[in-house]
């Protein structure tokens, strides 16, 4: 039965058609270790490509600026209830578009523009939206980076404590894009406290890992939490806002009618709609309400447990190689290797690999030399082969190709053979067998 999901667009649309079916054969022939990638349940695909998309819902379910809501507000509805026990909040905002939108609008519910931040450099495994200069985040707000230590790979909570009593920030941020170690919220929220901050962990990564109290709750400790819902989390790409408890503001702001002082949760709710987004993406928020509910299901934490033993065996594998890593290994599905003293940039670690089938993103490593289009690392991450069924043995042997390849990067020879053990590999474990030619 295959492409039936496809039968108009195969007719109608030749060109587009022929993308998404090679696209489909690609992510089943190769090996998808970039960390912040997944792959979703037919559910999920069928939710996130159906009428729903069809829908203006400004607003939230029961007050929306639109007639004709009654069905997307059960699935808002839906989406919501179940993150809430997911992650055991008091609240949330399942309408971000993205983590980077779920990150601007918990920005402006805190801050006014010109406030300091603190949030880790993108080169010690931050994100964009932490602080970089090229984005909002760094063009709007007086940002204060803070850095891992080149020695441990993690931050080191004395000087963090020292510069943010001297910086006084009015936000700190945790987490991050490639920081393989659990996030220590307590101890950030120690240093928010004693700094007069409000604290925000974006969760975008371990969002999985964290549903599943495999890694730890960021309750009580962060004010706030983002996160996006495609990485360990397996939903479709979009974002989230969660507050484990709710309370009044303290920004004097007053609702007009009652004079009633507002909840966090109703600034942060308009603080997406109207302040940054327009209309939801109702067939999205449909596809995390499945996500949501496939995560709440006991063979999730098996699946996010795996992820981590996975990531764990990939990491003593690379080490026994004599690969450095950042931070010496991981606690979680993210793997950071300093390619310094191997003679390789990430770019060139990057082409190579994907010509044999295994794709990886090049990354800074903390105190790289090397620009973020050259790198002297690379970023390796265990979410998308584990839900294809992969265990420690794969990951032992793609630990081994990975090896050979960045030994011999311009060896052609090598290239193909691991490109044929790829292919091997890949059909043991298929994917979207209904979907492909
Ligand atoms: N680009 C994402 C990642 O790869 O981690 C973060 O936004």
């Amino acid at each position: 039965m295959a492409n039936s999901l496809y039968e108009n667009l195969k007719h109608s649309d030749p060109d587009v058609y022929d993308s998404v079916l090679r696209e489909t054969d690609r992510e089943h022939e190769t090996l998808e270790l970039i960390a912040s990638e997944n792959f979703v349940s037919y559910a999920v695909l069928e939710a996130a490509g159906g009428v729903m998309t069809n829908k203006y819902a400004e607003g939230y379910p029961g007050r929306r600026y639109y007639g004709g809501c009654e069905w997307v507000d059960v699935a808002e509805d839906i989406a919501r209830d179940r993150v809430k026990k997911l992650f055991d909040a008091e609240y949330a905002n399942v309408q971000p578009h993205s983590g980077s939108q779920a990150n601007m609008a918990a920005y402006f519910t805190f801050l006014k523009p010109g406030d300091v931040i603190m949030g880790l450099d993108l080169s010690h495994g931050g994100h964009l939206t932490h602080g970089s200069p090229v984005n909002f985040s760094g063009r709007l707000f007086d940002v204060v980076s803070y850095q891992v230590e080149k020695e441990t790979g993690r931050v080191d909570f004395d000087k963090l404590l020292k510069r943010a009593k001297e910086e006084k920030p009015k936000l700190i941020i945790c987490g991050g894009s490639a920081y393989p170690r659990n996030i220590e919220f307590e101890k950030y929220r120690q240093v928010a406290d004693a700094a007069g901050a409000f604290l925000l962990a974006d969760i975008a990564h371990p969002a999985g890992l964290v549903a599943t109290g495999i890694h730890p709750s960021p309750w009580p400790h962060c004010h706030v939490v983002t996160s996006t819902t495609h990485k360990t989390l397996r939903g479709p790409r979009g974002g989230l806002i969660l507050m484990g408890e709710d309370w009044e503001n303290s920004w004097g702001m007053v609702a007009p009618k009652s004079g009633r002082v507002k909840m966090v949760s109703e600034l942060i709710d308009s603080n997406v709609m109207p302040g940054i987004q327009g209309g939801p993406l109702m067939h999205i928020i449909a596809a995390k309400a499945v996500a949501f509910g496939e995560a709440l299901q006991p063979e999730f934490s098996d699946y996010c447990a795996q992820i981590v033993k996975n990531a764990k065996a990939m990491a003593e594998t690379f080490l026994r190689l004599d690969f450095r890593l950042v931070s010496g290994g991981t606690d979680t599905h993210v793997i950071l290797i300093d390619l310094t003293d191997k003679n390789i940039t990430g770019k060139v670690a990057e082409k190579s690999l994907e010509a044999a089938g295994i794709t990886v993103n090049k990354n800074m490593v903390p105190y790289d030399e090397r620009s973020p289009m050259v790198t002297s690392g690379i970023r390796v991450g265990t979410p998308a082969m584990t839900t294809r069924g992969m265990g420690v043995d794969e990951m032992q042997q793609i630990a081994q190709m990975i090896g050979r390849l960045i030994s011999a990067p311009d060896d052609s020879t090598v290239q193909s053979k691991i490109r044929q053990e790829v292919k091997e590999l890949t059909s043991r474990f298929p994917l979207y067998p209904d979907l492909r030619t």
